[in-house]
């Protein structure tokens, strides 16, 4: 082992000192259209900011959509965690800002105490309940974090067979009793405590999710919705309507991107660097992601 340790392969230098994952300055920078992230947990431990980092270093657009819980307020109120990278991703998303880029913010269930600050801004950043983003191809996109739909993810088999009516109840509940929760300081409904409970029902939440938030952009007279909140990034079609979600930064590190002719695609940050963090540091990135994983308790 002592030969390896002093002699990297071709003679070099060690790579593991040169291409540790964010310093990576190989690839050419990326513009779209349009970037969606979510599901950021910023001030959690799961939170892979490094990756993110690496990711905003490579990718800019014209739109950047925050699509909730990039800060999570629930864990920060418990423990202050803020280590240097997650403030690194703020002051980069504001330096994007600051260069041109628009960037929209779409709190979510870890970030709703930022819902009582809509339609202010910050630091140049529009904070909204939600957005109606057109694509340069003419589609009208629905941007949502999606937690309204909880409940009737949750309790969908009954909501359908009361009908419309209680549909609509029930995500206006969702809203307003969460709300209540919020003003008298419990936390939010955790959904992921409940999925955790009935695991077997994973699957079938994920697809209610995606009709439900398609159905929602339907009933509006939309073309399709872009959210987060499910931590499952994928782009499918459903009944006609485009159903986006952006996935995470906790665990598949996900972004959705437009292009400039209003294509959507997924980009999965985190298999795209692995070859390179394989390649050239294997003991760290392994430890890295199973410290992230013992410790990826941020929920939906
Ligand atoms: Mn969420």
């Amino acid at each position: 082992m002592r030969s390896l340790a002093g002699r990297a392969p071709g003679g070099e230098q060690p790579v593991a000192a040169r291409q540790r994952i964010g310093e990576s300055r190989a690839e050419p920078l990326h513009h779209y259209r349009t970037i969606w992230i979510s599901d950021v947990h910023l001030g959690t431990r799961g939170c892979k900011a490094e990756f993110l980092l690496d990711f905003l270093r490579h990718h800019d657009a014209e739109t950047v959509y925050l699509v909730g819980d990039i800060i999570d307020g629930w864990r920060l109120r418990k423990s202050w965690y803020w280590p240097q990278t997650h403030n690194d991703v703020v002051q980069k998303l504001l330096r994007m800002v600051r260069k041109g880029s628009r960037a929209v913010y779409v709190p979510g269930n870890h970030d709703e105490w930022l819902r009582d600050y809509t339609r202010l801004q910050f630091g140049g950043v529009e904070v909204v309940e939600e957005a109606i983003h057109c694509t340069a191809d003419g589609r009208r996109l629905l941007v949502i974090h999606g937690d309204a739909f909880d409940a009737v993810v949750t309790h969908a088999r009954w909501l359908a067979l009361l009908g419309d009516g209680a549909y609509t109840i029930a995500v206006w509940l969702n809203r307003h009793l969460n709300m209540a929760r919020r003003r008298l300081g419990y936390p939010y409904w955790s959904l992921s405590a409940y999925l955790k409970y009935r695991v077997k029902n994973a699957v079938q939440y994920i697809v209610s999710f995606g009709e439900l938030t398609t159905d929602e952009a339907r009933r509006r007279g939309l073309d399709g919705v872009v959210c987060g909140h499910i931590h499952h990034a994928e782009i499918r079609e459903l009944g006609g309507l485009v159903y986006c979600n952006t996935g995470d930064w906790v665990e598949s590190c996900t972004a959705l991107v437009e292009h400039f002719d209003g294509r959507l695609e997924l980009i999965r940050w985190a298999e795209h660097r692995a070859f390179d963090a394989l390649a050239s540091e294997p003991a760290d990135a392994v430890d890295r992601d199973e410290d992230a994983a013992a410790e990826a308790d941020a929920e939906p």
